[in-house]
C-alpha cells in the first residue's frame, strides 16, 4: 500500500480525553477515530489489525471443530420475550422499532437467535454435538464507555455456541475450546491467565474468564504465586484453615465506647487487635433481613452470600432498616440479644475467635469477651469473605497474589437454561424428547486489538510483533525527488510483494523527520530506508523492537528481512 493513496492521519499531540496508552496511540497513529462515545471507525491500519486478530481466532476455532456462520444484528423482541430476557435487561440492551412498529433489539449477544435457529433445524441426537460461531458486531449501551476499544458500545465479538446430547459431550467441547482460547491469546503474544469466574446471571456451573494481565484492567485476579491457580477475586474460595484460639472463655462484659464506631477506633479504644473485633453487617436477602459476621480485618463477599443462600437479590440493608431490628445504628450493631428468628451467618474465620469484641446494639456501647455458641447463636459458618493477598492458594499450592486484568474471553457451560426456555429439544436414541445441553464462548476481538496495542508499544509508538502487524515492512524513500532513492524503494516494495510479504511504502513528499516519526508511531516491525547510499545500491534495514540497524544491497533485502523476522 502506498501512503499517498491511503488514510493514516497521524497526530503529534496526545489527545486529552484518551487516558490509557493504547487509546492514545491508536488515535495518534491513525488506526481509529471516534464517531460517538464508545463508537469507533477502524481506519485502514486499524482494520488490518482487526482482520489479523480475526484470522488467528478463525484458524483456532476451525481447528477446534467449530463452524462459522453469521447471524443478524437485528433481533426480534419475541425471541428475547421467549427467553425472558426482554424484561430483565435494562437500558444496556439497545432497542428499536421498524417501520411497522415491530420491536427489535440490536444484538448484544446471540443465545436467543442461535437457540431458535438450532431448535428449528436440529431434531435428532445424531446431529449433536454441533458448535457454531460468528465474528460480528455487538451493541451494548454501556453506561461509561472508556479506554477506546477496551469498552465500546459497538464492538466486534467472536461468539460461539455448542449444542450437546450429554454433559460429557459439553465437557469435551468446553475443554477443547479452552485450549483453542489459550492458543489464540498465546499467538497474540499476550500475558494472560484463565481464571475461574462466577457464572453471574448466566445459568450453568463452570465458567472461565481469560484475563490479560494489565495495570489498567478493570477486574482483579487472585492467582497463586507458584501454581496455575487463578480466579476472579469475587469467586476465589478461601481455605478454611484458622488456628483455633488458645484463650479460655472470659466473662461477657458490656463496656462504654464513646464515639467509637469503626473497627479500628473500637480496637484502638479497647486496646484490642482488629482480628479480635467482629463486624456485624445486615443484608436484605430477597427482602429478608439477615445478619452476617466477619472478622474485623475481612470484607464480606456478597456474591458468596448470594450463592450460599441461593438468593435472587442480596443488598446491604439501609441504616434505618437495621436500626429497627437492632435498636442501634451502624458501628454499634452486634449478634447478642437479637430476635430468635433472625438468621446469623458468619464467615469461617469468626469460628476460631475467642473473647471477641462486638457491638452491644446500644449506641456507644460494645461487648468484650463475647463467644459464639455461649453468647449468641450462629445459624451457619461458611466461606463468606473476599480472599486477600497472602491467603493460601485454594489449590493448596503457594500463596495468593492480586493482579489487575482485562477480560478478553469468557466461556460458559450453560446447561439447558436457553433450550428449556425456548423449547430447543432433540429426540434421543430411545426416541425420547430431551432439551439440548449448551455452552457459549466469547472473545472480545476489537478489545483484543486494544489489549495487544497496550502490550506492544514504547515511548515512540507501537512496536507490533511480526505475527500481528498491519504490514510486515515499512519501505521509506527519504527524498521522493531523488530518483535513485525512489527507484530503490520501488524495487524493494515489488520484491517484498513477490516474496509474499506485505509492505507500506511512504511515497509522501514529506521531510525525513516527519517520515521517521510517523514510522516509529505506526510501529511496523521492520523498516527499510532508501537514503543517500541508494545511489550505491545500499539501503538501511532497521528493527523497530531492538533499534538494530544493518546496511544491505537492494538485492539482499528480502533475504535479510526474512532472517530478521525469524529473530523477532
Ligand atoms: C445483554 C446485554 C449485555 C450482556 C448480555 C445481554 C453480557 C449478556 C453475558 C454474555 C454471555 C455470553 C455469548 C458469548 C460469550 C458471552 N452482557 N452477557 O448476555 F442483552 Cl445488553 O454475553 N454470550
Amino acid at each position: 500500500m502506498k501512503q499517498s493513496k491511503t488514510l493514516i492521519p497521524t497526530m503529534r499531540e496526545i489527545p486529552s480525553d484518551a487516558e490509557v496508552k493504547s487509546h492514545q496511540l491508536l488515535l495518534r497513529a491513525g488506526f481509529i477515530r471516534q464517531n460517538a462515545s464508545g463508537v469507533y471507525s477502524y481506519l485502514p491500519l486499524g482494520k488490518k489489525m482487526l482482520r489479523a486478530i480475526e484470522d488467528i481466532v478463525r484458524e483456532e476455532m476451525d481447528d477446534a471443530g467449530a463452524v462459522e456462520l453469521l447471524m443478524p444484528a437485528l433481533q426480534q423482541a419475541e425471541l428475547w420475550q421467549e427467553s425472558g430476557r426482554w424484561q430483565t435487561y435494562g437500558p444496556e440492551l439497545m432497542r428499536l422499532k421498524d417501520r411497522h412498529s415491530r420491536e427489535f433489539a440490536l444484538g448484544a449477544t446471540h443465545e436467543e437467535v442461535i437457540t431458535a435457529l438450532v431448535r428449528d433445524e436440529v431434531k435428532s441426537y445424531k446431529r449433536l454435538p454441533l458448535t457454531l460461531y460468528q465474528i460480528q458486531t455487538k451493541f451494548r449501551d454501556e453506561k461509561r464507555p472508556r479506554f477506546g476499544l477496551l469498552r465500546g458500545r459497538e464492538f466486534v465479538m467472536k461468539d460461539a455456541y455448542s449444542f450437546h446430547a450429554s454433559q460429557e459431550s459439553l465437557d469435551e467441547v468446553y475443554d477443547r475450546l479452552f485450549q483453542a482460547y489459550s492458543n489464540i491469546f498465546r499467538r497474540c503474544g499476550l500475558n494472560f491467565r484463565a481464571v475461574i469466574a462466577d457464572s453471574g446471571a448466566m445459568g450453568g456451573k463452570d465458567t472461565h474468564e481469560f484475563m490479560v494481565l494489565s495495570e489498567i484492567g478493570e477486574d482483579t485476579i487472585a492467582y497463586s504465586d507458584t501454581s496455575t491457580y487463578a480466579a476472579n477475586v469475587e469467586m476465589a474460595p478461601v481455605v478454611n484453615k484458622y488456628d483455633p484460639s488458645t484463650e479460655t472463655q472470659k466473662e461477657l462484659e458490656k463496656v462504654e465506647t464513646p464515639n467509637a464506631k469503626t473497627i479500628d477506633s473500637v480496637a484502638a479504644f479497647l486496646n484490642m487487635p482488629a482480628e479480635q473485633c467482629i463486624k456485624t453487617l445486615v443484608f436484605k436477602v430477597d427482602e429478608e433481613m439477615v445478619v452476617v459476621l466477619a472478622r474485623g480485618d475481612h470484607e464480606i463477599n456478597d456474591i458468596k452470600l448470594k450463592n450460599l443462600l441461593n438468593a435472587g437479590t442480596v443488598e446491604m440493608a439501609e441504616e434505618e432498616e437495621a436500626a429497627k431490628l437492632f435498636g442501634a445504628s451502624f458501628g454499634s450493631l452486634g449478634p447478642i440479644g437479637l430476635p430468635a428468628d433472625v438468621k446469623i451467618f458468619a464467615d469461617n474465620a469468626v469460628r476460631s475467635i475467642a473473647n471477641m469484641v462486638c457491638g452491644a446494639n446500644q449506641n456507644g456501647w460494645h461487648y468484650v469477651n463475647a463467644n459464639a455458641g455461649r453468647d449468641f447463636h450462629v445459624t451457619e459458618f461458611a466461606d463468606l469473605r473476599f480472599i486477600l493477598e497472602g491467603d493460601p492458594s485454594p489449590d493448596g499450592e503457594g500463596m495468593i497474589k492480586f493482579a489487575k486484568g482485562i477480560e478478553v474471553g469468557h466461556i460458559f457451560k450453560l446447561g439447558t437454561r436457553y433450550s428449556e426456555a425456548m423449547n430447543a429439544v432433540y429426540l434421543d436414541e430411545n426416541g425420547r424428547t430431551q432439551p439440548m445441553i449448551m455452552g457459549c464462548y466469547g472473545i472480545g476481538v476489537s478489545r483484543l486489538v486494544a489489549a495487544v496495542a497496550e502490550q506492544f508499544n514504547d515511548e515512540n509508538g507501537f512496536v507490533w510483533p511480526a505475527n500481528l502487524t498491519p504490514f510486515d515492512v515499512h519501505v521509506i524513500p527519504v527524498n521522493v525527488k531523488d530518483e535513485a532513492q525512489v527507484k530503490a524503494a520501488d524495487t524493494i516494495y515489488e520484491d517484498l510483494r513477490q516474496a509474499g510479504m506485505t509492505a507500506l511504502l511512504d511515497d509522501r513528499p514529506e521531510r525525513a523527520g516527519v517520515k521517521f516519526t510517523d514510522s516509529d508511531l505506526i510501529g511496523l516491525p521492520i523498516r527499510v530506508t532508501a537514503g543517500k547510499k541508494a545511489a550505491e545500491g545500499i539501503v538501511e534495514i532497521k528493527v523497530r523492537k531492538t533499534g538494530e540497524v544493518v546496511d544491505v544491497p537492494v538485492e539482499d533485502v528480502v533475504r535479510t528481512v526474512r532472517s530478521l523476522q525469524a529473530e523477532l
